[in-house]
């Protein structure tokens, strides 16, 4: 999608700190970091939201929960624990329509979230 924040990262557009590059997702750096580790999990692919992307290939959201568990790995939060969100629609604040599934880690969560 040409007019997409995320499409344009994946084409080199706008430059990212991309952490994982492999199969049909891509992760980078969260620009406003929400803990100590915040980063991004894409799909190469444009899609909406999450529900979109299950929509148009169920194997994929499970690709995005895969690497967002490499990222937590590499980032050395995956045993302490971590937490993935995907914020979906205008209540939820998705502030960008490109599925993403935020990976937070490197702190104790509290709940329920704001
Ligand atoms: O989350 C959208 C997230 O995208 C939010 O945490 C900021 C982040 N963001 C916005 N622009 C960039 C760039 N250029 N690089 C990295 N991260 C970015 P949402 O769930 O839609 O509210």
């Amino acid at each position: 999608m040409t007019d997409c924040l995320f499409c344009k990262i994946v084409a080199g557009e706008i430059p990212a700190k991309v952490v994982d590059d492999a199969g049909r997702t891509l992760a980078f750096a969260d620009i406003e970091p929400q803990a100590p580790t915040h980063v991004l999990v894409i799909t190469r692919d444009h899609h909406p939201d999450a529900a979109a992307a299950a929509a148009a290939d169920p194997t994929l959201v499970g690709e995005i929960v895969a690497t967002a568990h490499r990222v937590a790995q590499a980032a050395g939060v995956a045993e302490s624990g971590y937490r993935l969100v995907f914020n979906t629609g205008p209540d939820a604040n998705q502030t960008v329509p490109h599925v993403h599934c935020h990976v937070l880690g490197g702190r104790t969560m509290t709940w329920p979230p704001g």
